[in-house]
């Protein structure tokens, strides 16, 4: 039987021309038809266990390949369950298309199956949102959908287009179809301006103490980024947008000396990076009041936001990095003391880390340590793997321990819930690489279910559960400031090596260090694999050392704020504190 052209084939037809290869959804009535046809052209449809999982998965695939990552899931709840999948992908800026159903057009509004305002509940949180009702709207509406999502129109994140079913079904003719629209266009590139160029030469001349942050899009502009790095001799300080751009252990990156460089360089460029709550905002009280800011970014969030740029340059970082290296800016006096000395000041930590990360005392519980279990992971990541990591105190021990060629985490929102279809995707998109995922069990128990979705799909990704029986970084704090009154932060006696295996993973449990690497060599050979090790509750975190979880007032760090309540107390001495004492 021939089946007659329908806007769901449309559909269907316009994705795989824009080279969409996986659609991450789950089924629902609303959206069949498209799924349907989807599947008999030939997109991989990876059927997951909770909508969440599908724009989780959309957004890691956006990441490690670059492209457009898309979900698809049905009307009311499947789109409900999506939303802070979407608004992770807003916050972190990730190009991902959602596409959802609606119950057909003689129904709405009149208490349907499924009816609830979809497009007000994803707007605030999509860059675009498009609701299609007719034939010829489909094409040019996918159009802006997509150009939306890839930063066409503003900042790259989440858009979001929806289809009444009786409209799938319609037939389409040749009117319904300016072939304009079915071949794909590169994405938008916003290119350098020689005014700003000029502007960010002579202010990088200047510097004598340089420091780059790197952000979003640098990943794609890594030898750019190197060979700037090599000819201004800048300081490096990375960003979980940008980590692995510049390999670990490049003598440009100080990662244990943050604070330090912030507060002491003269010139700092940002670079596709937003100055949000890991930089301070670009406090004054943080960076140097008198430092100035050279920032390079595709839109105004990242080069006018917070701290303006004494140079403002509105270009992709790769772009404007490589007329930078042309046009050989680099500092005319720099300070080579100041370098020499945080190059070396910052080997003698990481090697003080390195030295202590296979030492470490298991805790009163006689559990490992979490540095003990990262010590083994790192012997296992490679100059190609990819590396996840999800979790409250383990996410905190892992940004500054695991080994992170290629890296993705929760993100500025702080996103419990990202390890299981992150890793997922990933290994279904780089198949051969090395996935491994580092997760706390609280933040496991999120999305867990979905490692099913991995065995269903053989993602070849090894999942590894921090076993502490706790939401422990809160606990930690509930202990520190509500005199150990501990309300919901425990989760006893939970093995998730068992679920696992009852979602036909591979999974071992581990409570011996030295049974880590035996656990390790089976679980990757056997992926998708989960190993569920116990670890220690007692070790405190570098997070909630920072008192991160403390939610301090001025800055996420209590250092930080501490700086800006004196800075502000200098300034306004009658205002006690800075004026915020009581303020939460
Ligand atoms: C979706 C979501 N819910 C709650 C939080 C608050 N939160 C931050 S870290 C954390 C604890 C995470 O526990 P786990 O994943 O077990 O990691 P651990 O701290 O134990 O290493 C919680 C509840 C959050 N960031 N995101
Ligand atoms: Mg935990």
């Amino acid at each position: 039987m021939t089946r007659p052209a329908t806007v769901a084939r449309l559909i269907a037809t316009y994705l795989a021309r824009h080279g969409v290869q996986r659609i991450y959804g789950l089924c629902g009535g609303h959206v069949q038809p498209i799924w349907d046809e989807a599947d008999r052209l030939g997109i991989r449809i990876v059927d997951v266990r909770h909508e969440a999982a599908a724009v989780y998965m959309a957004h890691a695939e956006a990441e490690v390949l670059g492209g457009l990552g898309v979900a698809m899931v049905t009307a009311g709840p499947g789109l409900t369950n999506t939303v802070t999948a979407i608004a992770n992908a807003w916050v972190s800026r990730a190009p991902v298309l959602v596409i959802s159903g609606r119950p057909p057009r003689p129904q709405t509004g009149m208490g349907a199956l499924q009816d609830m305002p979809q497009a007000a509940l994803v707007t605030p949180v999509c860059r675009r949102v498009e609701v299609v009702s007719e034939r010829h709207h489909v094409l040019p509406r996918l159009d802006a959908v997509v150009e939306a999502a890839r930063g066409g129109y503003g900042p790259t994140g989440p858009a979001y287009i929806d289809f009444p079913t009786d409209l799938l079904e319609e037939p389409v003719g040749e009117a319904d179809v300016d072939p304009g629209h079915m071949t794909a266009h590169p994405a938008y590139a916003v290119t350098p301006s020689e005014a700003d160029l000029d502007r960010a030469c002579e202010v990088i001349r200047r510097a004598r103490r340089l420091l780059v942050i790197s952000g979003r899009g640098v990943g794609a502009a890594r030898e750019s980024l190197l060979a700037f790095l090599d000819l201004s001799g800048a300081l490096h300080l990375d960003t979980s947008e940008s980590r692995g751009a510049v390999p670990p252990g490049h003598p440009a990156s100080v990662p244990a000396l943050r604070s330090r460089a912030m507060r002491e360089a003269d010139v700092v460029v940002t670079l596709g990076r937003r100055l949000d709550f890991q930089l301070a905002y670009g406090s004054r009280a943080v960076f140097s009041p008198a430092a100035a800011f050279v920032r390079i970014g595709r839109t105004p969030d990242e080069t006018s936001e917070g701290r303006r740029g004494d140079a403002e340059v509105r270009a992709e970082p790769g772009l404007a990095l490589a007329r930078l290296v042309e046009r050989a800016a680099a500092p005319a006096q720099p300070d080579h003391a100041w370098r020499e000395a945080l190059v070396a000041d910052n080997a003698a930590r990481l090697a003080r880390l390195a030295s202590t990360l296979e030492s470490q005392a298991p805790g009163a519980d006689g559990r490992m340590h979490p540095y003990t279990l990262i010590a083994a992971l790192n012997r296992w990541i490679d100059d190609s793997s990819v590396v996840v990591a999800d979790g409250g105190d383990i996410l905190s021990f892992a940004r500054v321990a695991l080994s992170a060629p290629t890296y993705l985490d929760c993100g500025a929102m702080g996103c419990l819930g990202v390890g299981v279809p992150f890793a997922t995707a990933a290994a279904l998109c780089l198949p051969g690489r090395r996935v491994v995922a580092l997760i706390g069990d609280g933040s496991f128990g999120i999305t867990g279910l979905d490692v099913n979705t991995a065995a269903r799909h053989r993602a070849g990704a090894v999942f590894v559960v921090a076993n502490n029986e706790a939401w422990n970084i809160e606990r930690h704090d509930q202990l520190r400031r509500y005199d150990g009154n501990l309300v919901g932060v425990d989760l006893p006696g939970c093995r998730y090596d068992l679920v696992a295996r009852g979602l036909g993973l591979h999974a071992e449990r581990v409570t011996e260090a030295a049974e880590l690497d035996g656990a390790l060599s089976r679980a990757f050979e056997q992926a998708p694999a989960l190993i569920d090790v116990a670890v220690t509750r007692d070790a405190g975190s570098p997070d909630t050392a920072s008192g991160l979880p403390s939610v301090p007032v001025w800055h996420a760090l209590s250092t930080w704020d501490q700086a800006e309540r004196e800075r502000r107390a200098a300034e306004r001495p009658w205002e006690v504190g800075g004026g915020t004492e009581g303020m939460r």
